[in-house]
This record gives C-alpha cells, structure tokens and sequence, in this order.
C-alpha cells in the first residue's frame, strides 16, 4: 500500500492529514505523531520539518514541498541526498503573489509616501503622480512568479523589465541576464524581488545595488521583496531608506522571522511590512497538486517540478 507522511510545523497537520485522507483513497495517510514503520513511506509531505523528519525513511520516492521555495528544506542536514524534491508550484499561490505585487507597485507608482507624509502634516499640496507606462518595474526572478507578475504588471500599462539567471524572450518584456544586472538596475524605478535564495542571490539587496537604481520617480527608486529575507541587507535598507537612496520598501520577508521588536524597519514611515504573507500555500490547492502528483507517480509518470539541487532551485 502507498504510503505519505505528513511532517509539518506551524500548520494544521492534522487538517491536512484529513484532506489527503478523503483525496487519496487506498493510500495510508500518517502523521510524524503516529507509530509506523519508516521504511514502509514512500511520500513524504514536508513544511519547516524537524531534525529527524527523513530518520530511517530507506524506500522513499519523493519530497513534497509545501513550499515554493526549498531553500531552507534544502539545507536540512538529513534530507536525502538522492532522492527528488518536488516543490509547490500552483495558480492560486501564483495569483496571491501577483495580487501582492502589483498592489504595492500601484502604491508606490502613485507616490503613497509622498501623500501619506503629506496627510499626517495636514498639508495640501498637489503634485502628480508619474503614468504607469513613465514607470519601470524591474523583477528580478522570471520564474513560476515572476513571469506571471511581469505579465499583469504589462496589463496594468507598466514599462516592464525583467531579470533571470538565463537568457528570456518574453513578448513585450525586456529581458536581462546574469551580467547584465547592472543595465537593468539603471533602467528601473521599482525592483521587484522574486529570486529563489541560493548563495548567488543571498545578500543581493544591498546598498550598493540601490545606488545603481534608476532615480526619476518622486522620492526615490523603491524596492518591493516578496521572495526571502536572506536576499536582503536590512541594514542596509534601513541606510537607504533614511538617506533617501531608496524612497520606500515594501517588505513581506525577513532575515530573522517573525522580525524582531527592536528591529529599526518598524518604525519607518516609508518601509510598508507585513509578515510573510504574500502569498500562502492553500491546502485545497496544495492537497489537490500534491494527491495528482502521487497518483499519477504511482500510474509511472514523472514527477513534475523537480527541484535542481546543483542550482538551489
Ligand atoms: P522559480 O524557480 O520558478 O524561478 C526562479 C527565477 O529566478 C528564475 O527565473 C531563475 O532564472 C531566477 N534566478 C535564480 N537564480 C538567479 C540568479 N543567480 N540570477 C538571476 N536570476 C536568478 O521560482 P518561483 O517563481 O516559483 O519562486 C520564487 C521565490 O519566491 C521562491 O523561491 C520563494 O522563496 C519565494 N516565495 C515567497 C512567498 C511569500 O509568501 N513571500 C510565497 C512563494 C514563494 P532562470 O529562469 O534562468 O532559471
Ligand atoms: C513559500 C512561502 O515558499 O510561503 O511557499 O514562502
């Protein structure tokens, strides 16, 4: 009998259990609580998993990943080396992404500090803001997200570029690579962050890169970083920030999670935070990806979405 194994923190694993229970019928559904034989899964369903999560499991198929990203899961010290890692990839999380992004690019494209600064003076004073098409949104990442950001963003009339690791052609999307980073950062107003984190992208959102921004919308370039906290220097933000070489950030990760109480980003009027909420794994949609993928795995088809743990991603 197939067997999966749920081994999640901080969710409702037993919610979960559930619902693969009523989507998978004839497969044993257990939990990490339950008393099983490890050698038996054949699946294993992982979120934030604990130390001994992989222990024993000598038959296993695959790793599923309730996350997108599997940065962290691909640095667990006993995830096996040689077994694959499916990673979530799905059109609601996509959607919920994209609805993050372009509501704080909208925002910052009509100046929101600019007027938010102004209501808490009382003050009245009229001052246009760019048209969308007058302003760049750059997105760095041109994956499952940012593909589909860059696509809305176009609809919503941005000028729209984009950045990966290889080279893209993407229909009304200027498109950079690698090296060429610095022609993209001059060309942008807004940055936009939807990397995987691996060690070529930790750290990229720094001083330096901020310096390289293109300076035409009011106020100054922003920074919009929706993918992990390790890409960023929050030191570094909060510098910029107050030096005026960013206008704003928008900020949905961190580099230590939940943020600190005494972390400075709190207090700035132009750093808009929420806390890693932009787009959530939705466990209607996660239980029906992850069930087809076993089914279909079981019926001898491949599996979908398999990370490349030589790239990070
Ligand atoms: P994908 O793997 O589909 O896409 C990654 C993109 O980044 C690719 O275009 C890739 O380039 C590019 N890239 C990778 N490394 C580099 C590099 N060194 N230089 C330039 N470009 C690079 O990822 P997704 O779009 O599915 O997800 C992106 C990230 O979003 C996830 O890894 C996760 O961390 C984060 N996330 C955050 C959520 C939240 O709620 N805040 C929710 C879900 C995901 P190429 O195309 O050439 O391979
Ligand atoms: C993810 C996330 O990677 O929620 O899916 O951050």
């Amino acid at each position: 009998m197939t067997t999966l194994l749920l081994h999640l923190s901080d969710v409702d694993e037993a919610g979960w259990a559930r619902r693969y229970a009523d989507a998978l019928p004839g497969v044993r559904v257990l939990r990490q609580t339950d008393s099983f034989d490890p050698v038996t899964v054949d699946y294993i369903f992982v979120w934030k998993p604990k130390a001994n999560a992989f222990d024993g499991l000598t038959n296993l198929k695959a790793v599923l990943s309730l996350g997108a990203g599997v940065d962290a899961l691909l640095k667990h010290p006993s995830l096996p080396a040689d077994r694959p890692v499916v990673r979530f990839v799905d059109a609601d999380l996509t959607q919920r992404m994209t609805d993050y992004v372009t509501s704080q690019v909208t925002f910052h494209q009509r100046l929101g500090t600019r007027f938010q600064r102004d209501q808490a003076a009382r003050s009245w004073k009229q001052l246009y803001p760019p048209a969308s098409s007058e302003t760049s949104v750059g997105v760095m990442g041109l994956g499952e997200l940012g593909t589909d950001a860059v696509h809305k963003l176009k609809v919503l009339g941005f000028t729209v570029l984009g950045w990966s690791r290889s080279p893209k052609s993407i229909e009304d999307i200027e498109t950079f690579s690698g090296e060429a980073l610095d022609a993209f950062l001059g060309r942008t107003d807004i940055l936009v962050c939807l990397l995987p984190l691996t060690p070529e992208t930790t750290g990229i959102l720094n001083y330096e890169l901020f310096r390289k921004l293109r300076r035409k919308l009011d106020g100054g370039p922003v920074i919009v970083n929706a993918a992990r906290g390790g890409h960023q220097v929050e030191t570094d933000i909060v510098r910029a920030l107050g030096d005026g070489t960013l206008g704003a950030a928008s900020l949905d990760v961190f580099q230590t999670e939940p943020l600190p109480a005494d972390s400075p980003l709190w207090r700035l009027d132009n750093a808009y935070l929420t806390p890693h909420i932009a787009a959530i794994s939705n466990i209607d949609a996660g239980v029906s990806y992850f069930s087809r993928i076993i089914r279909d795995h079981e019926a001898g088809k491949p599996l979908p979405n398999v990370v490349d743990r030589g790239r990070g991603y």
